[in-house]
């Protein structure tokens, strides 16, 4: 891929990881931003830029051909530094992307939009959103953006409801919910060049037996997971939510009870 791919969060985890995975796999035009630079190598190209700031991202999407969008607050935070970051940031972002023409957004949504689903549920392309926090809020809201940009503006995009990405499996939960670094790397590579997608909303989740996700979709856009939780040895795992009962019930896990106010029946 020779056309510009501009990468958000690319000090952060994940986009950080992307920044180099996608190089990896030969995008030779990859811009990384972020509002700090972190862990960047000097031959990666990167502009310090705020996605709050309007006018520094219509200034850094310029002639962008595809958005990596994981700039973002990536856990539970205040209402009003999710609202400003995640929200407003994510909004200016595809306002900018409109306005420059770009054609495609993959957009880091997070398993946080549908956490207060059962457990007992099998998810999939089609499952409503049921957000367990401000952070899992702003996931909803930046697939909806997403929607709307596809249908009005034709920005094509692809959401992925990410589980757990981390280098291996490191709790119970992670058996349902992880995905490797090199599966998160496919389903974006999907998301930017495959020829049939208006606005897709998939799993971000590797080849896991015991998965809530049913992820045809993403399967039928191509994805072959390499990789499994399955292959791991359970026994090593921690189980960090099991003196929560709430956490264990819904997929969102200790999201879903954090600051709990509600009623744990009435939510279906
Ligand atoms: C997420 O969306 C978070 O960014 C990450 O820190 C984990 O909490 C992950 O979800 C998860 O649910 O495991």
């Amino acid at each position: 891929m020779n056309k510009k791919v501009l990468v958000t969060g690319a000090s952060g985890h994940l986009g950080g990881m992307l920044f180099r995975s996608l190089a990896n796999l030969g995008y030779k035009n990859l811009v990384g931003t972020d509002l700090k630079k972190k862990n960047i190598e000097k031959k990666q190209k990167f502009i310090l830029a705020n996605l709050k700031n309007f006018k520094a991202i219509t200034k850094i999407t310029k002639g962008v051909h595809a958005i990596v969008h994981f700039g973002a607050i990536p856990i539970e935070d205040t209402q009003s530094n999710i609202l400003q970051n995640n929200i407003i940031g994510t909004y200016n972002l595809f306002e900018a992307a409109r306005i420059n023409k770009v054609k495609r957004i993959i957009f880091a949504s997070s398993n946080h939009a549908i956490g207060f689903h059962r457990r007992t549920a099998k998810l999939n392309e089609f499952s409503n959103q049921k957000p367990d926090s401000h952070y899992g809020l702003s996931k909803a809201f930046g697939e909806e953006l997403s929607s709307f940009y596809a249908d009005k503006f034709n920005i094509k995009s692809m959401c992925i409801r990410i589980g757990s990405c981390l280098k291996i499996p490191e709790d119970k939960r992670h058996l349902s919910t992880w995905i490797s670094y090199r599966d998160l790397t496919q389903l974006v590579d999907i998301g930017i060049n495959h020829k049939a997608i208006h606005h897709e909303i998939v799993y971000g989740a590797s080849k896991n037996k015991k998965s809530w996700w049913n992820n045809s979709r993403a399967y039928q856009l191509g994805y072959r997971p390499a990789d499994s939780a399955d292959r791991f040895n359970s026994h090593l795992l921690t189980k960090n939510e099991y003196k929560d009962k709430m956490a264990l019930l819904f997929q969102g896990g200790v999201f879903t009870s954090a600051n709990f106010k509600g009623d744990i029946k009435s939510i279906k």
